[in-house]
């Protein structure tokens, strides 16, 4: 079987391929030639991952699905969400955005947090969406190189090492993504 990731951030098309490996073939959006921009405008990550999803299925034809995350932070009432990429600003970077959460929590007990995914999925024009979440806290200083986003700054409950430190393979068997993904793979693998 093969399918279209909708997704700009090769970090998560590494982490989605090694989830399903051998069992589903996942294009990059290189593989259709899509190099578009691809519009993220929703309000809440259910619409974005479905907004990314129609955009190639209407311009390109393949099924496909689309992923949209969000890092919700209990003391900031739930912030910064389906804003996490742009928290710091428009053109912020991950350090941009880990150094405004950590300025912003500065002092602050509360710090539980969760990581959400939502993946939307475009199969003979059918909808289906699958969700993904892991609970943790948002330490004080960053910690660890592997991963992306906000893992150097996400301890997830249970762990005493960051998504940073705990690298790759541990995070893709724990992670918000992989709950997500290992739904959508079954799935896949059903229908
Ligand atoms: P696409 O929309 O092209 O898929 P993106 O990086 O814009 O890629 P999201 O909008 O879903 O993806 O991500 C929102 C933000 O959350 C962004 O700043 C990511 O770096 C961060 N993020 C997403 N997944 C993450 C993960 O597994 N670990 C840490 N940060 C993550």
């Amino acid at each position: 079987m093969k399918i279209v990731f909708a997704t700009n951030n090769p970090h998560k098309l590494d982490e989605i391929r090694k989830i399903t490996e051998d069992k589903i073939e996942i294009l990059s959006l290189a593989d259709i030639n899509c190099f578009e921009e691809i519009p993220e405008t929703g309000t809440t990550l259910e619409e974005n991952a479905l907004m990314k999803a129609q955009f190639i299925k209407d311009k390109f034809g393949f099924d496909c699905f689309a992923d949209d995350t969000g890092l919700e932070v209990d003391a900031l009432d739930g912030a910064p969400g389906v804003y996490s990429s742009r928290y710091a600003g428009e053109s912020c970077n991950p350090q941009d955005n880990m150094e405004k959460m950590l300025r912003e929590l500065h002092g602050e007990e509360n710090r539980k947090a969760r990581f959400r995914t939502v993946i939307a999925l475009l199969l003979k024009d059918e909808q289906h969406f699958f969700e993904g979440e892991i609970g943790g806290e948002i330490i004080c200083e960053k910690r660890g190189t592997a991963g992306f986003g906000y893992d150097p700054i996400f301890l997830p409950d249970g762990y005493d090492k960051t998504f940073a430190e705990l690298g790759n393979d541990e995070k893709n068997r724990i992670s918000h993504r992989a709950i997500a993904t290992q739904k959508l793979v079954d799935f896949l693998l059903r229908n």
